[in-house]
Formats: C-alpha cells, structure tokens, sequence
C-alpha cells in the first residue's frame, strides 16, 4: 500500500485533554440534582487518567440517572430499561481495550434489572457500576422504587410504601464472587471522587451505591445526613478510600473497617443509624469472566475452525 497504514494501525496524535474535551451535551437534570455531582467527578477521573476518549464507553439502561452516556464526550450506549449491564457485559467480553463505566438507577438496577445486576456482579467482568441511588423512579415522575423507605409516599402508593426497602449494599454483598463493594454521598465531592476513582483502578465489577439527592422529588430523604454529616460514618482503611487527612478529619464518625473483612463489611451495611460511607468489601482475586471470554479475541478464521475441529473431536458420533 505504498506505506499507507492501515486505519487501526494510526496511533492518534495525543494532546494532553482538559476536563471540557470530556463534556458532551448540556446536562438536562434539574438543578440541584446530585447526577451532576456524579458526571462532573467521572469527567474529572477520565482527565486526570487521561483517558482516550475514543477507547472509553458509558453505558446506561433507562431513567434520569441513566441520561449520564449523552453528557459525556465519548462513546455511549443508552439502552433499554434494567438492561445496562448485559449489554455492558456483551461490549467487555470482545473489547478487553475499552474504559467502562455504567451508570444505572435504583428502577433500573433494582427493580427490572434485579437478575442482570446479580449475575453481572458475579461475572465480575472489568467496569464500574455507578449506582445513582435517589430512593424513586424519578424519569417517570415518583413512583416507589425498591430502595424506597416504608411509609415514604409517592404517586404508586400515596398512603406510603408498604415494605422495607431492599438494601443494595446487603445484596451486592450476598452474590458471590463480587469483588468489589462501596457506597458514597454525592454530595462530599472529595469522597465520591476518591471512591470512584478506587473503583475504576479496581480489576473486576465495582459496584458503587451512590446516595443521589433529588430534590424535585425525595429532597427531604438525604438532607438530614447533608446537614449533619455525624449521620455519615466514613469507614477508613489502607485498602479502601484515599482520602487525605485534612478531608477525612470533616468526619467526626470515622471507624477502621478492612474490606478484607466481609463479616464486619455484612454487619456495616446492616446499620440504619448511620449511613456507611468506604469501601465495604475488596476481592483483587475474585475469577474475571471476561478473562476466560476473550480466550479466542485475535485468533484468525483459519485458528478458529481449527480449534472447533478439535473440540469436536473429542467426540464419538
Ligand atoms: C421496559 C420498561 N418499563 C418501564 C419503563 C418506564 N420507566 C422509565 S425510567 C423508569 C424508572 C427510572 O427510575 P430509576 O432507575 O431509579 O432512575 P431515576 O430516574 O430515578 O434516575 C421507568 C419505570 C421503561 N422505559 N421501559
Ligand atoms: S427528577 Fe430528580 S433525579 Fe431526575 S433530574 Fe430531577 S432532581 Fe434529578
Ligand atoms: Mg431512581
């Protein structure tokens, strides 16, 4: 070809990226919507990564929170109600390359997509799941979500909910071979930073609970703990959240919890004193099902037929 190169063999010219080349469309979340506050920290990891924005993928199932792929400049799947995480599994089982993230709300990750968030916790294929937990399906205007307190009322049950709400810390903690489970507070950016950044640089599912404020509709649900920051208990450990002194001291509740330690992290997730705010849980080596997916990536047509014959082989018809 006269030295042309072929297209996947020209190395882009790289320049330094600042945090506007990571912003896509103007967000449409209400003001005062903590979905911002999650959005701007993961723009401001892919710049501090330097991530190419080319090899980086958002992908959502449906709701406010899922709106998150459109305001990032990079590429994006806005999928189907509760169905984020197959899809994200589908993308990570061919492309080992890409930086991943999925954003998912508590409808859908909770509610319709219960059984994908399960089994994809236990894949524990390579990306983080940001879970934007604002206690209500806010995209269809307030309706009783999973996490949804007992007695909280909304427009599917306005003499309060029924049932106490399923606790996705205690869940994600249940499925085994998860490898890595933490919860944070959108609204102490330090921390949530810190926790999504631990998340990404994790190998395997992350899975992030973040308590998201939505003031349009649940704006009484987190204000107790945003004005009294003594209702938050910042778990802190060599092995977990990265906070440095100064940031961690805001904390008066503070307790050293290893998240090698999955009884202590089981009965940390069950306190309804306090909210819990570090990693819960670690694993670094938890089995990776996309390491045994892409065992074939790369291998030619010829390769391929010829490893199916041997399989076959083994074979008596
Ligand atoms: C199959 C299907 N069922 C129901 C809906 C309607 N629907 C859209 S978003 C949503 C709930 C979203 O709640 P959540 O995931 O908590 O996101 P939030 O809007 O609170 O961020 C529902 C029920 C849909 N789009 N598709
Ligand atoms: S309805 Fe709630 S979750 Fe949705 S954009 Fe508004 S504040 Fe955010
Ligand atoms: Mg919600």
């Amino acid at each position: 070809m006269y030295g042309l190169k072929q297209e996947w063999e020209i190395e882009p010219q790289r320049k330094e990226c600042v945090l506007e080349d990571y912003m896509g469309a103007e967000p449409r979340w209400c003001p005062g919507c903590g979905d911002h506050a999650v959005l701007n920290a993961v723009q401001r990891l892919a710049r501090d990564k330097q991530l190419p924005r080319e090899k980086t993928v958002v992908v959502s199932g449906i709701g406010c929170s899922s709106r998150f792929p459109h305001y990032m400049n990079t590429y994006g799947l806005h999928t189907l109600h509760g169905r984020a995480l197959p899809v994200a599994c589908g993308i990570r089982s061919r492309r080992p390359d890409l930086h991943m993230f999925v954003a998912t709300g508590d409808g859908d990750c909770c509610a319709i997509g219960t059984a994908h968030w399960i089994h994809a916790l236990r894949y524990n294929m390579d990306f983080t799941i940001l879970l934007l937990d604002n206690n209500i399906y806010g995209l269809t205007k307030n309706q009783t979500s999973p996490t949804t307190r007992s007695g909280e009322r909304s427009n599917t049950h306005p003499k309060g909910s029924f049932f106490a709400p399923l606790h996705p810390i205690s869940v994600a903690l249940g499925v085994a071979n998860r490898s890595f489970v933490a919860q944070t507070i959108d609204w102490n950016p330090p921390h949530l930073y810190a926790t999504i950044r631990a998340a990404y640089e994790h190998k395997g599912t992350s899975f992030i609970r973040i308590l998201q404020r939505c003031p349009h509709f649940t704006s009484h649900v987190f204000a107790p703990a945003q004005q009294d920051l003594s209702q938050v208990l910042l778990m802190d450990h060599a092995d977990g959240i990265a906070l440095e002194e100064p940031l961690k001291r805001i904390f008066r509740n503070r307790i050293v919890h290893d998240p090698a330690n999955l009884g202590e992290a089981r009965e940390l997730a069950d306190r309804e004193d306090v909210y819990p705010i570090g990693v819960f849980y670690k694993d670094n080596n938890a089995r990776r099902y996309d390491e045994a997916t892409q065992q074939g990536l790369g291998k030619t047509p010829a390769e391929k037929l010829a490893a199916v014959e041997k399989a076959l082989a083994n074979f008596v018809l």
